[in-house]
């Protein structure tokens, strides 16, 4: 299941994390926070769905499908994160949270009072995957270098009982050798330090990343689906955004297009 927010434009958002699942086969059914009005460009307004419509649409399909995996992306109001945390209070599966803050235009899609709920969010999540901006923003600290990163992923697994891993997208930063650098960090056993993984690879340069969050986390859900293990997951996520990259940057109108096999 992805809780997220929808993108007409089909680049981001919900529409993303579907198209993500079935390129990866695997069966994805959508609640819907709010919907945004936006093109590859830019965001220009969102409204949200109400809290009590969303509680509904989470349990109904929760009461039917064997829901195994769920991702949450863009909540978008303070009653949206009120009625996921609610409604998943006995959800006993994987949950992984993207903590959206902005469109990829710099906009901000967090709503008015939100920031207490998305560490709710945070709080009943197994893993998240900020990008490197979104995890200075939940920590409240700088991280500028990859000592500060990995310090916060692991204050953050301290910090969060029910948190299991947290991925740190790296493309936000262009490094001197032009390489991206991906983390993943597992919680280990108390009083052990976790365990560390990064992906290097290579910057893809290309107008197309309209909705690279949203594919990643949900490429990562699917394959932890599919493969039961966050290693895995993890490696197998950053080489298919790789490729869904690679294989979308001769296409024009800012667009991935998911013929990734
Ligand atoms: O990529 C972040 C994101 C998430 N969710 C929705 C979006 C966007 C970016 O534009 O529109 C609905």
């Amino acid at each position: 299941m992805s809780i997220a927010g929808s993108d007409p434009s089909g680049g981001a958002g919900i529409q993303a994390d579907i198209k993500t699942f079935a390129a990866l086969n695997v069966y994805g059914s959508a609640v819907i926070t709010c919907l945004t009005a936006q093109n590859s460009k830019r965001v220009s307004s969102f409204r949200a769905v109400p809290g009590d419509f969303i509680q509904e649409q989470i349990e109904l399909v929760l009461d039917d499908l064997p829901i195994s995996h769920i991702k949450i992306g863009m909540v978008g109001s303070p009653e949206a994160a009120q009625a996921i945390t609610a409604s998943l209070a006995t959800f006993t599966g994987q949950i992984i949270f993207d903590p959206v803050l902005k469109g990829s235009d710099g906009s901000s899609l967090l709503g008015e009072g939100t920031m207490a709920q998305l560490l709710k969010v945070v709080g009943i999540s197994t893993v998240i995957t900020p990008n490197i901006p979104e995890l200075e923003v939940l920590t409240q600290q700088p991280c500028n270098n990859k000592n500060e990163i990995h310090q916060q992923a692991s204050l953050l697994l301290d910090r969060f009982p029910k948190l299991q891993a947290v991925v740190v997208t790296g493309g936000h930063y262009i490094p001197a050798d032009n390489m991206v650098s991906d983390l993943l960090m597992v919680k280990s056993h108390p009083g052990q330090k976790p365990i560390t993984k990064t992906v290097k690879h290579p910057r893809i340069v290309t107008d197309n990343s309209h909705g690279t969050g949203c594919a990643f986390s949900s490429a990562f859900t699917a394959y932890h689906l599919k493969q039961k293990n966050y290693l895995e997951a993890f490696v197998n996520t950053c080489q298919f955004i790789d490729k869904l990259l690679r294989v979308s940057s001769p296409y024009e109108g800012g667009m991935q297009h998911y013929m990734v096999k």
